[in-house]
């Protein structure tokens, strides 16, 4: 099986939405620890300019973003499925929800005032003062939601939740799918980050339960490598052959021409590359550099926006 390689931290909740999820496929993989904060060069060089965590490696092929990750490491082991028949679309329009809703707003809850304050206690000044910076600007300056408004929806979202899980063992039913995952990962950023706002939860034993559930599929095995590793690895091999499929062109940009790439929100740094191809999900962008070689780097087409040169 293709070696799996994750660019991640421990503190990400992101990279926790993945690193469960390698648990529940009951996966062996390695993982390369990233700085917390820009500069990160070893995996800009990779990825031709995109900075977020967590990025998958598997040889010289890098995925972005948990969306398209999630789909990856499912092609990768189709079971347990992701994406149950019952509930594919649902839970993939739930997810998207979480990451770009859900999780904001329990970012709004967990770091501001006492959590903020506690998260930021157990870093050194000069680090705390560093990612403060470092995450304002990834916002574009834009402020965090008000952390009273994000207390109020965060109450109404646990008790839709509680709701739903009195009934059901995972969101969309029996089994867990792709929207457990995302949202598992803000409440696990309370609980293992923040925990003295964790009592939050006590209202909702279900949703308890559930985060329980979810918690006990661990992480897999991992072997941790460097950055320097997981370079000599990508530079070892070319990368995969891309399946014969039909280009979807959204854009007007013929396949071929050089392209940037970026995230509609949050972490706007641009990717850029030669479109080799697209379908509905994803698209792709060859890149070639001393550094690292041959790569291709692969986007969800779902918030990101793609431009020609
Ligand atoms: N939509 C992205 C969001 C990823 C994201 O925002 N990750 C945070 C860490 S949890 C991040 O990139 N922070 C800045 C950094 O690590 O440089 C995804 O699903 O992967």
């Amino acid at each position: 099986m293709a070696e799996l390689i994750l660019h991640h931290f421990a503190q990400s909740p992101f990279a926790e939405k993945i690193r469960l999820m390698l648990g529940f496929k009951q996966l062996a993989w390695k993982e390369v620890h990233l700085p917390l904060v820009m500069p990160k060069p070893k995996l800009l060089a990779l990825t031709g300019g995109y900075r977020k965590t967590p990025v998958l490696q598997i040889g010289a092929d890098l995925y972005c973003d948990t969306a398209l990750i999630a789909q990856i490491i499912n092609d990768i082991q189709p079971e347990p499925n992701l994406y149950p028949l019952s509930c594919d679309a649902l839970t993939r329009m739930l997810s998207q929800w979480a990451d770009t809703l859900l999780f904001p707003t329990f970012s709004g809850f967990n770091l501001q005032p006492r959590g903020a304050e506690y998260f930021f206690n157990a870093m050194k000044p000069e680090q705390a003062q560093a990612l403060i910076a470092d995450r304002m600007a990834m916002r574009g300056g834009q402020e965090r939601i008000a952390y009273e408004d994000a207390h109020g929806l965060v109450i109404a979202y646990l008790n839709r939740r509680n709701q739903i899980l009195k009934d059901n063992h995972f969101i969309c039913g029996d089994q867990p799918s792709l929207a457990d995952f995302s949202c598992y990962h803000p409440m696990w950023f309370t609980h293992s980050q923040v925990s003295i706002l964790s009592s939050i939860f006590n209202d909702y034993p279900f949703v308890q339960s559930w985060f329980e559930r979810m918690q006990s599929f661990g992480h897999g095995s991992s072997t941790v490598i460097t950055a320097d590793e997981a370079i000599a690895i990508d530079k070892k091999v070319t990368p995969k052959t891309l399946p014969t499929e039909k280009y979807v062109d959204l854009h007007a940009i013929e396949l071929g021409s050089e392209v940037k790439i970026r995230a509609q929100s949050f972490g706007t740094e641009s990717t850029r590359g030669k479109l080799i191809a697209a379908n509905h999900h994803r698209s792709t962008l060859e890149s070639n550099s001393p550094k690292v070689g041959l790569v291709h780097v692969h986007f969800p087409r779902l918030d990101f926006v793609l431009k020609k040169i």
